[in-house]
């Protein structure tokens, strides 16, 4: 016989990490948001991306791999009086990039009304414009801490695309750049830095993580803040699995202590974006990383 709990294993989740539904981290999936703490979105879109596709599939790894999450970044017993629900993907249209930001922008809406917190799972970066907007309208003007290799500071065509949002957002007044900070730029920018504060690929790595949660911590303060992480902030040998990699970026044990480093600040919302799953390499590393940056973000909401 075995001494394993099975009923107290049943209580976490109820599955080994191989088998059972795949909610984001476990969570029922479910659109009644009564008395839920956060909710978590899936937004498989792609439409916005300027090279290798993909991330239409990135919510669905991101849930897969966040199962692995439990017992090993997440605590065992975390989810206790805490109503986390999985609220499922937007309804999105293939080819229709007005439709989809629509879709992802109502939901996103309906969550933060009913007064949970809001983390979403992309989806290309183009996501990120949507969902400030409906954090914007809840919160006021926000702080942004943006994990990325690129600035997305190139409004270069009619439409919103995934290297145009954080120009748009400035724009549109949605958060303040000043007060907002980059970190991981190592791209070659081809747009307008529109007054963020920037901590770039190479000053993480010359001046270490605690300089950078420094410079974040100051610029931030209290005012409430969205933390967004795509996935190519991460050097491509930690995460090939997305559209746009740049080498010479930082580990996941560098994002994880950034990410660690913000307890404490009044995080509002986030996302975890560009994941694309048929780029990703064995062990399924990128949607790995990106699913315990989602954990962590996750954590710092309901911890905050
Ligand atoms: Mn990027």
């Amino acid at each position: 016989m075995t001494d394993f709990d099975i009923d107290g294993f049943a209580a976490q989740g109820g599955h080994l990490p191989y088998a059972g539904p795949l909610g984001f981290m476990r969570r029922p999936f479910t659109r009644d948001l009564d008395g839920a703490a956060a909710a978590v979105l899936g937004a498989p879109l792609d439409l916005g991306v300027s090279n290798r596709s993909g991330t239409r599939f990135g919510p669905r790894a991101l849930r897969e791999m966040s199962v692995y999450q439990f017992g090993q970044v997440c605590p065992l017993g975390w989810f206790e009086g805490r109503r986390v629900v999985d609220y499922g993907d937007s309804l999105l249209l293939p080819g229709d990039m007005d439709q989809s930001l629509r879709a992802i922008e109502n939901d996103a809406s309906t969550i933060l009304d009913a007064g949970a917190r809001l983390l979403t799972l992309g989806g290309d970066h183009t996501i990120s414009l949507p969902l400030l907007r409906a954090h914007a309208r809840a919160h006021g003007t926000l702080s942004m801490i943006h994990f990325d290799s690129h600035t997305d500071t190139y409004d270069i065509f009619d439409g919103p695309w995934h290297g145009s949002i954080f120009e748009s957002a400035v724009d549109e007044g949605l958060l303040d750049p000043a007060r907002s900070v980059q970190l991981g730029i190592r791209a070659a920018g081809i747009g307008e830095k529109k007054g963020y504060r920037v901590v770039d690929a190479d000053a993480i790595d010359r001046e270490g993580v605690d300089a950078a949660i420094t410079v974040v911590r100051e610029t931030v303060g209290e005012r409430p803040a969205y933390i967004t992480f795509d996935v190519d902030f991460l050097d491509p040998a930690y995460a090939p699995g997305t559209g746009t990699p740049v080498a010479g970026g930082p580990t996941t044990a560098e994002a994880r202590r950034i990410l660690l480093g913000l307890a404490g600040l009044r995080i509002v919302g986030g996302d975890v974006v560009e994941v694309s799953p048929p780029f990703d390499g064995p062990g399924q590393i990128t949607s790995l990383a990106g699913s315990a940056a989602a954990f962590h973000i996750l954590e710092l909401m309901l911890n905050g």
